[in-house]
């Protein structure tokens, strides 16, 4: 069998999409850094054969995942035709607890999505150049989770249509065409596990309602505007616009999810709880510590590598009591995904 590896990482969103139309086309840009240490390593192999699919995941068939890996490949097969005259096998492991309530959709997506564009490669034997291979990863990424177009890069990466980005689509994310002030050169993100549960509303879910949510055009229009202000507080390296505009995304989103209808709460008391923690602490520390929410109840808690030190102490002393078993996961912003070459 023919075999290629790719191991591709999560990432956080700071301006949040949520709402969609299409086939996964956001209704608003979003912009996130890709993690580090969060990541799903998929190994694809294929063979002459008739479009099976098997999926193991962390070593198990997971009737669940394979339905949706099957979903995925026959909605991607207009794209890589020869699909259809394939067997595939994909193997994909997490190196983070699938079940610790953090969305693995982004890197494990993409990381499919990549093998599927280095197999066509393979198979067809026309490589593509860097910038166009890695434009396709992500466009066929976001046809299996919107987030997952955003992992295909490093950094700071924005996706969907955006008028300070030039070139950019709602079919494809791209690396932040700007330079990023030192501040946010070296973002850290302490995952602070709340719960580890599965979601009572899925984030699909939760997207549909946005298609009749009261407040949607509001909301899309807000986040034009924040991803603009988000934007150049990266530029400037502004601390206190980069709190105040990713904070308001975090309780906006969940605002979106309580004014759905029906409303629904993905939230515990003990993320509000550490909310609050971190802005008294924010408020008596020089630190410019603050926080972001993905569609759960776990808190991402943002800062600078400068601040680790002091920070792990507040972490250790004030946060981990409201964790499920006191669990955390420290990450920080990344380089992106990794290629496995043979033998790896
Ligand atoms: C985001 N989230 O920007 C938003 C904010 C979670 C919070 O997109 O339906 O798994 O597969 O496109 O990407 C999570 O939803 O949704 C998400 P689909 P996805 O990251």
């Amino acid at each position: 069998m023919n075999k290629v590896t790719w191991q591709s990482p999560s990432n956080i969103a700071l301006i949040k999409y949520w709402g969609k139309h299409g086939v996964q086309l956001p209704s608003n840009p979003s912009l996130s850094f890709t993690l580090s240490e969060c990541t799903t390593t998929t190994e694809l192999f294929w063979k002459e054969g008739n479009g099976n699919i098997e999926l193991l995941f962390n070593g198990e068939s997971k009737e669940r995942f394979t339905a949706r890996a099957r979903e995925y490949i026959n909605a991607v097969t207009p794209r890589f035709p020869h699909l259809k005259e394939l067997d595939l096998h994909i193997d994909s492991t997490n190196n983070f607890p699938h079940s610790a309530g953090i969305a693995s959709s982004a890197s494990a997506m993409s990381s499919l999505a990549l093998c599927l564009c280095s197999m066509d490669e393979l198979i067809t034997g026309n490589p593509l150049p860097d910038d166009e291979f890695f434009k396709k990863a992500s466009d066929i990424a976001r046809i299996g989770s919107g987030s997952a177009a955003r992992s295909v890069y490093g950094g700071f990466v924005s996706w969907g249509k955006a008028d300070k980005i030039p070139g950019s689509s709602d079919k494809y994310a791209s690396p932040l065409p700007i330079d990023v002030h030192e501040n946010f050169n070296d973002m850290q993100d302490t995952i602070l596990i709340v719960d580890q549960g599965i979601k009572a509303v899925s984030s699909r879910a939760g997207h549909k309602l946005m298609s009749r949510h009261p407040y949607a055009q509001q909301r899309f229009e807000l986040a034009k505007k924040n991803f603009n202000k988000l934007l150049r507080a990266l530029k400037e390296g502004d601390d206190p616009t980069f709190i105040r505009i990713v904070e308001s995304e975090a309780l906006g989103l969940h605002s979106l999810m309580m004014s759905s209808d029906p409303g629904y709460i993905l939230l515990k008391a003990n993320t509000l709880n550490i909310i609050h923690r971190i802005r008294a602490y924010r408020e008596l520390s020089c630190t410019t510590i603050c926080y972001t929410l993905d569609a759960g109840p776990n808190v991402h808690l943002l800062y600078h590598a400068s601040d680790a030190a002091e920070v792990e102490e507040f972490i250790t002393h004030e946060l981990l009591v409201y964790c499920s078993d006191k669990y955390r996961i420290n990450d920080h912003i990344g380089q992106g995904p990794v290629k496995h070459e043979r033998g790896e």
